[in-house]
C-alpha cells in the first residue's frame, strides 16, 4: 500500500500532556494533602514509605505550580491548542475525605485553565491522574472499598461546578487498566500487591467503573458542552508466533485490557470478561443500580501509546520491560534505553483496532519517547540535539495519519511529557520526553532553566502546517 497523503483535521487538537504529580512539585503548599506520590520515591514499582522523603524528587516536579505562567507560553509558541493537565486530587480534598474543598487548591486550577484558554489552549483534563490522596490509601485500602465512589463523585461535582466553563474534555481515570498491575499507584490500594487476589483487584476496578460512569452521568446531566472519555493504556499484544495457541494467547492478553474500554463505551460488562470470572470463582459484587450506572458510557476513548508487546502461551518465555504492563518481546523492533520497543506501525493498528471497536472519536492522550538528553550550546543558546525524539514523534505522526486515511476518527495528539517531567514508573528525571529541557537532574540539583530542543521548532512546524510538513520528511 502506498504510503497516505498527509491530512488532519482542521479541528485537529495538537498539543502536549502532563500530569500533576510529575510536574508540579509544591506537595505541601496552599493546603495541599499527600498523595501516594508523595510517599514512592522509587516510582511506580518501588515500596511505598511512610511519610515523603527528601529523596522523592516528585515532591518538587518542575516547580510548574510557580512557573505555569512561563511554561504555558512557550507551549503556545509552539502553537498547542490542547494540553492535557490533571488536577491534583489532594489540592481539592486533601484527604479525600474531607466535607468541604481546599479553596486555594481551586484556585490555582483556575488560574490555570484560565491562562490556556487566554493562550489558545483546550485544556484537556484528567480527573484522577495516579494521585489518590494518601489518607484514602491508608484508611480505606483505595479503590478496594466502595466509599471511593462517594469522595470521587464530591470531588468531580466540585470540579464541574467550579470549572465546568472552562474546561470541555473531561478524562476519568489515567490509565485505568494499570489498576492489576500497580494497584498502589493506579488505585491507591495500600495493601501490599502480594497479598491482593484477583478477586479484590477486580472488584477496585468495579468500583472505579462504576465512578468513572457516574462521573459522566454528572458531566452530561450538569455541562451539556462537555465531552467525558475514559482512558486506557494501550499495548497491542502480538501473537509471538503463528501458531493458534499463541494467537489466543494474545486474544486473550488483549481482552485484559478491551475489558475496561469495553465497559465504558458498551455500557456492560463483555462475555469473555464474564466467563474469565466464573471460571476462576471470582465473583464481583454490583450494588443495586451498578448495572444501570454502567450504561452512562463516555463520548470519546483515549489511550496512551508508547510500545507494542507480544504474547504466547509458553509460560517459559520471558517478558520484558516496557509500560507499566510488560509483555514478551518482539524480536522485530529496535527498543529505547529503557526497553520500551519502538513501534510506530502499532499505533496505527491501535487506532483502527479501537475504532473498529468502538466507532468512537479516538484521542491519543500520551506519546513519547523516553531518552536521556545532552545540553549543548549552539549559536550562542543552550539546547539538545534529539534527533531521535523527531524521529519517534515524526514515524509516529505519519502513522496517525495513516490510521485517518483508514478513515479512523481522531480527535487530537498531545505528546507525553511536552515539557521534561519526573518519570512515573522509575521516578527519575534523566528520563526525558519534553520538547523544553528542564534543568533539574536526579539529584534534585540544577537551576530548573528551561531550554528549547530542536524538537521544540520540529513540532511548532508539524503543528502551523496541520502536518503538512511531515510529508516531505
Ligand atoms: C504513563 C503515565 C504517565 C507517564 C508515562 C511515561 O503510564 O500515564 O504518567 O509517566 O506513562 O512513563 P514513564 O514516565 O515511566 O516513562
Amino acid at each position: 500500500m502506498k504510503g497516505a497523503k498527509i491530512k488532519f483535521p482542521e479541528n485537529f487538537l495538537w498539543g502536549g500532556a502532563i500530569a500533576a504529580n510529575q510536574c508540579e512539585g509544591a506537595f505541601d503548599e496552599d493546603g495541599k494533602g499527600l498523595s501516594v506520590q508523595d510517599v514512592t520515591p522509587r516510582g511506580i514499582f518501588g515500596p511505598p514509605t511512610e511519610a515523603p522523603t527528601p529523596d522523592n524528587l516528585k515532591l518538587k516536579g518542575i516547580d510548574f505550580y510557580h512557573r505555569y505562567r512561563e511554561d504555558i507560553a512557550l507551549f503556545a509558541e509552539m502553537g498547542f491548542r490542547a494540553l492535557r493537565v490533571s488536577v491534583a486530587w489532594s489540592r481539592i480534598y486533601p484527604n479525600g475525605d474531607d466535607e468541604c474543598p481546599n479553596e486555594k487548591g481551586l484556585q490555582f486550577y483556575d488560574s490555570l485553565f484560565d491562562e490556556c484558554l487566554r493562550r489558545g489552549m483546550q485544556p484537556v483534563v484528567t480527573i484522577s491522574h495516579y494521585e489518590t490522596p494518601l489518607n484514602l490509601a491508608r484508611r480505606y485500602d483505595g479503590w478496594r472499598s466502595r466509599a471511593l465512589i462517594g469522595f470521587y463523585e464530591r470531588y468531580v461535582r466540585t470540579l464541574f461546578a467550579r470549572y465546568g466553563k472552562k474546561v470541555r474534555y473531561w478524562l476519568t481515570f489515567n490509565e485505568i487498566n494499570s489498576l492489576l498491575h500497580a494497584p498502589f499507584t493506579s488505585g491507591g490500594i495500600a495493601t501490599e500487591k502480594s497479598r491482593l487476589t484477583e478477586q479484590d483487584l477486580y472488584q477496585a476496578a468495579h468500583h472505579e467503573l462504576v465512578a468513572s460512569a457516574l462521573a459522566t452521568k454528572i458531566a452530561h446531566e450538569t455541562m451539556p458542552d462537555a465531552k467525558v472519555g475514559c482512558m486506557i493504556l494501550s499495548m497491542p499484544l502480538y501473537p509471538l508466533t503463528p501458531a493458534p495457541d499463541d494467537v489466543i494467547a494474545a486474544m486473550d492478553a488483549e481482552h485484559k485490557n478491551d475489558f475496561y474500554g469495553d465497559v465504558h463505551v458498551r455500557g456492560e460488562y463483555p462475555g469473555y470478561m464474564l466467563r474469565y470470572f466464573r471460571e476462576r470463582g471470582i465473583r464481583i459484587e454490583f450494588a443495586d443500580g451498578d448495572a444501570e450506572m454502567l450504561k452512562n458510557t463516555v463520548d470519546f476513548v483515549s489511550f496512551s501509546y508508547y510500545m507494542s508487546a507480544c504474547a504466547t502461551a509458553d509460560d517459559r518465555v520471558p517478558r520484558g520491560r516496557g509500560n507499566i504492563i510488560g509483555g514478551v518481546p518482539n524480536p522485530y523492533l529496535p527498543q529505547s534505553a529503557w526497553g520500551w520497543q519502538i513501534d510506530p506501525q502499532g499505533l496505527r493498528y491501535v487506532l483502527n483496532r479501537f475504532y473498529d471497536r468502538y466507532r468512537k472519536p479516538l484521542f491519543i492522550v500520551e506519546n513519547g519517547l523516553g531518552a536521556e538528553d545532552k545540553l549543548v550550546r549552539k549559536d550562542g543558546e543552550l539546547t539538545v540535539e534529539d534527533d531521535y525524539r523527531i524521529d519517534y514523534m515524526r514515524a509516529h505522526l505519519k502513522q496517525v495519519a495513516e490510521a485517518i486515511a483508514d478513515g479512523v476518527e481522531v480527535m487530537g495528539y498531545t505528546a507525553w511529557g511536552c515539557i521534561d517531567l519526573v518519570s512515573a514508573t522509575t521516578a527519575e528525571m534523566r528520563k526525558r520526553y519534553g520538547m523544553i529541557y528542564v534543568d533539574r537532574n536526579d539529584d534534585g540539583s540544577g537551576t530548573l532553566a528551561r531550554y528549547k530542543k530542536k524538537s521544540f521548532y520540529w513540532y511548532r512546524d508539524v503543528i502551523a502546517s496541520g502536518g503538512k510538513s511531515l510529508e516531505g520528511e
